[in-house]
């Protein structure tokens, strides 16, 4: 049995993750966590292409239905750069990388992971704050540096924000936003989207997409939403953009960067530990009778509901990955708001993602398995 090569089947080869089906949390743990360190390192220090190789390695690794146990299993297949490889090698050798290791223990790794962990901080922000020798939140305080509203409320809540979401208090949160949402439009949908979407057990936020069957319905629904919010006393934090989506007869309506020009809202929600949720970590630090929650709100119209629901449920990788596809093996350009066929040059509908599937020549691949 030793020295058999085993042959991978030939989905597994299929290089596009929008291609696999990846279920949460996969068989290969130890390897992707590792791989993961290794892309958001990369990431944290702007290096996109580099972050997104580990990323498909990852991707590949999660996809896979059984334990890898040897390098020679992983023959053949796509996305295993030579880099990746060897770190697998090593943590198959020894069950640890020292690459890895090293990354995490870095200095620069565990400052720019602390800071872009404060909501409203993004890698350049980090990045400046790294360089002028700020390593944690008490010498950001101490800096003398002024932050913004959202840098703010991360700071105040950022214990809160980087204790994991759990499924109960997720749960807890829809019923907050479907009763607010049907207070202020009757007949409009709550949807929950993202990594709980995608069967998750935690996640850092909680996303919903909101829509009403009748199209126009919806318009300027998000400020009546957190009109609402406010005054019931849920809203720690709001940050809201209205929509500047609009169609184009090139098909430029595509937004270029992976930002969509949804209404919607980035928030910070109140969770009181009241008797609508019983998760054992029902308090926020301090011992406070309540926790702060990241929660975010799109608000789409029913015409473009399916892709906003394709978008915004993931994984990042998925989604990249769904976009890739369609504009290298298609010729399309796909976002979370339209289907653009650029040989055909018109814009194709669809009022389920099984029909985005199908217009971009993709078996369909069910929310739990888009955990790339
Ligand atoms: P996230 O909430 O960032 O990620 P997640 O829900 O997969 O995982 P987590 O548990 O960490 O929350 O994003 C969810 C999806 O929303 C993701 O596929 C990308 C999409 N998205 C957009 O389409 N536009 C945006 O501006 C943002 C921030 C996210
Ligand atoms: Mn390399
Ligand atoms: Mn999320
Ligand atoms: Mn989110």
């Amino acid at each position: 049995q030793q020295g058999d090569p085993v042959e991978a089947p030939a989905f597994l080869a299929a290089s596009y993750a929008c291609q696999r089906n990846t279920p949460q949390p996969g068989h290969n743990t130890l390897l992707t966590a590792a791989l993961s360190v290794l892309a958001e390192s990369a990431e944290l220090n702007g290096d996109e292409g580099r972050g997104l190789a580990f990323r498909r390695s990852e991707g590949l690794l999660r996809s896979l239905d059984r334990r890898v146990q040897g390098l020679a299993e992983l023959r053949g297949l796509p996305c295993l750069g030579d880099h990746s490889r060897r770190v697998i090698q090593d943590l198959l050798e020894n069950g640890v990388s020292s690459e890895v290791e090293e990354t995490k223990s870095s200095p620069r790794y565990k400052a720019m992971k602390l800071l872009t962990g404060i909501f409203g901080v993004g890698v350049k922000t980090a990045k400046r704050w790294f360089t002028e020798g700020i390593c944690s939140l008490a010498q950001l305080e101490t800096s003398g540096h002024s932050l913004n509203a959202a840098q703010q409320a991360g700071v105040c809540y950022y214990t809160d924000l980087n204790q994991p979401v759990s499924r109960e208090e997720a749960d807890a949160v829809s019923v907050m936003v479907e009763g607010v949402v049907h207070s202020v439009l009757p007949g409009a949908r709550v949807t929950l989207a993202g990594g709980f979407r995608r069967g998750k057990m935690s996640g850092h936020d909680v996303d919903f997409l909101i829509t009403h069957p009748d199209e126009g319905k919806e318009e300027g629904l998000i400020h009546k939403i957190i009109a609402c919010l406010e005054s019931r006393g849920l809203l720690l934090y709001q940050q809201n953009t209205r929509n500047t989506y609009r169609e184009s007869a090139k098909g430029a309506g595509r937004p270029s960067s992976s930002m969509d020009r949804f209404e919607r809202c980035f928030s910070i929600f109140k969770l009181t530990n009241d008797s609508s949720y019983t998760a054992d970590n029902g308090t926020g630090s301090g011992g406070r009778p309540w926790r702060a929650v990241r929660v975010d709100l799109v608000v789409s119209p029913i015409s473009q509901f399916a892709f906003a629901l394709l978008g915004w449920t993931g994984s990042k990788l998925f989604e990249r990955e769904t976009r890739r596809w369609a504009v290298r093996e298609r010729s399309m350009s796909l976002s979370s708001h339209a289907l653009y066929d650029r040989n055909q040059e018109r814009y194709l509908r669809a009022s389920s993602e099984e029909e985005i599937f199908a217009h971009l020549g993709l078996e369909y691949v069910s929310p739990t398995g888009r955990n790339a």
